[in-house]
């Protein structure tokens, strides 16, 4: 712990210790949460420890054969080492059933890049129970994605500039990151970042709880997505964090009841910070909205604790915060009736209400002839959605402008041009729907179109009192923007890739974006707005 005797950039709000009420309902959180199936197996958790070593001695072996052909000894190639670390949701320890591991493999300075990809890759595909290996080496963080025994696991890769990786290696001296390649640099982060979490936190089981909660919560609530202007993983492990500090001897019901009230009244775009914002050794920008525009321009900064220190917020708009207070006011009114007896924690964990609460939607329709290329494709789109939300905001008469979490997909085997033109436009042909991959099998010039649509949910301001005829909402300009930028990706051709955005009225939506037996109550049932 800090010097100060507490841990954070303030003294705790309170440090006693939780009542009997607030015990009693850790209890039942617990128990709804293991009821709602969060917590894997222990054959499963077993499995995972079993194929994290093996992974380690993979590594080491990796890095021994190039080491030997590299032309070094066979003892200073046994003496080179090498070590995994993991980050995510696992090292947190608030994975899930079926979640990955995200493993982060530190090698000496005579193992490259290369090597990762040509020796190690191959290697992963030589070992048992390895299922599926594939390397991204060229990605922002590269990265080989693989499933061994069955488990997940994202494999980066740093390269350090130490001729030895010993066993008991930390990656918390700042030093590491000097002279390093800037790919490396972001694959410590992860690491450093969760290691830095866990370290900032009073009681670790507390936190793990009380963010199992958490994120279960923003899940069924649909706002735990970072692309879409809403909190990733590493960002709701933030803000638990920081009450955990504000509370050091609260339980994770109490955690969870502080989190919400908390959350509705922070004072944003005052920053969540886990510890000062220290300066180190590298040319690189930390963030500071002090000297930096861009980082004033962050609504709910929420700042990793390790060096080069980042917001993990910076895709959030004016919308995805409304929206988010508005889940933390019903989260503590909800949270406040479990403690008095009121309501059950299964409330909180409700499924959103997305596809019911707006009378128009927005459908970003991108598609392609080919399942690798929609990947990327729908990919780009998505990542562009929140620029058309943050237009979509200065057009006057919306309120809000409200960005699902996920893309539909479909796949459609059409017959005819016209049919692949109504796909893409979103107006599925009835025999279309119907059809399936055998029906178009041996027949002549048909085509499949992948597609992907997402959805922006939008409030319209009340009329004003006393005005005449329909509020008219145009949309053209964020629209025809909208796609001018999503073509502007490099890889984007015109005969290849289709992107259409349309409104359509709530009783347009697909039956889809509906569980089995959603939909009928909201056709019966008035809505207001
Ligand atoms: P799961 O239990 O795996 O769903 P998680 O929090 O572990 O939850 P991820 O495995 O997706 O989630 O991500 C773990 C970390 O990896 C979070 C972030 O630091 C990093 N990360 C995730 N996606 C990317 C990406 N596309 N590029 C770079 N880093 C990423
Ligand atoms: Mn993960
Ligand atoms: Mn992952």
């Amino acid at each position: 712990s800090s010097s100060n005797g507490y841990l954070g950039v303030t003294p705790p709000i309170a440090t006693n210790e939780s009542s009997d009420k607030e015990k009693e309902v850790t209890v039942t959180l617990l128990e709804e949460l293991r009821r709602q199936g969060t917590f894997e197996t222990e054959e499963e958790a077993k499995t995972r420890e079993i194929v994290l070593g093996r992974l380690a001695a993979l590594v080491k072996k990796f890095v021994r054969r190039v080491s030997i052909t590299r032309g070094m000894s066979e003892a200073a190639a046994n003496a080179a080492g090498g070590k995994i670390f993991t980050f995510g949701s696992y090292r947190l320890g608030v994975h899930g059933p079926g979640s990955d591991i995200d493993t982060l493999c530190v090698v000496p300075k005579h193992v490259s890049r290369e090597d990762f990809f040509d020796v190690l890759e191959g290697m992963l595909k030589e070992l048992d129970g390895v299922t599926e290996v594939s390397g991204v080496p060229d990605a922002y963080v590269p990265i080989i994605k693989t499933k061994i025994s069955g488990i997940p696991i994202d494999l980066l890769m740093a390269r350090l500039a130490l001729s030895i990786i010993p066993d008991d290696l930390s990656l918390q001296d700042d030093n590491l990151l000097r002279n390093l390649d800037e790919r490396c640099v972001r694959s410590l982060n992860g690491s450093r970042v969760t290691d830095e979490i866990l370290r900032l936190v009073p009681n670790v089981s507390v936190f793990r709880d009380a963010l199992r909660c958490i994120k279960l919560w923003a899940t069924r609530r649909a706002i735990y997505s970072n692309v879409n202007g809403f909190l990733g993983g590493v960002a709701w492990a933030m803000l638990v964090a920081r009450i955990c500090q504000l509370y050091p001897n609260a339980i994770a019901g109490a955690i969870v009841s502080r989190f919400f009230i908390i959350m509705y009244q922070w004072g944003w775009p005052q920053p969540v910070l886990l510890k000062q914002i220290e300066d180190g050794p590298l040319p690189v920008r930390v963030w500071n909205p002090k000297l930096y525009p861009a980082d004033r321009s962050h609504r709910m900064p929420i700042i990793t604790p390790a060096y080069p220190s980042m917001c993990a917020t910076h895709n959030v708009t004016a919308s995805t915060q409304m929206i988010m207070t508005e889940e933390f006011k019903k989260g503590s009114e909800i949270v406040d009736r479990v403690i008095v007896g009121k309501a059950s924690w299964s409330e909180l964990f409700a499924k959103h209400d997305f596809f019911h609460k707006y009378r128009y939607y927005l459908q970003i329709i991108a598609s392609t002839g080919s399942p690798e290329l929609q990947i990327k494709w729908s990919g780009t789109v998505e990542s562009r959605i929140r620029q058309l939300v943050m237009k979509l905001e200065y057009v006057e008469t919306l309120t809000l402008a409200h960005p699902f979490i996920k893309g539909f997909e479909q796949v459609c085997y059409c017959i005819s041009d016209e049919e692949v033109r109504a796909v893409a436009q979103g107006e599925i042909p009835e025999a279309v729907v119907k059809r399936k991959k055998e029906d178009i099998e041996g027949k002549e010039s048909t085509s499949v179109v992948y597609s992907t649509t997402f959805y922006i949910g939008l409030a319209i301001e009340p009329k004003q009192p006393g005005a005449v005829g329909p509020r008219k909402l145009d949309i053209s300009y964020p629209t025809t923007e909208f796609i001018k930028l999503v073509k502007m990706w490099e890889k984007f051709e015109d005969a290849k890739m289709g992107i259409v955005v349309r409104h359509i009225k709530s009783t347009a939506l697909p039956d889809y974006v509906f569980d089995e037996g959603e939909r009928q109550p909201r056709l019966a049932q008035k809505r207001p707005k």
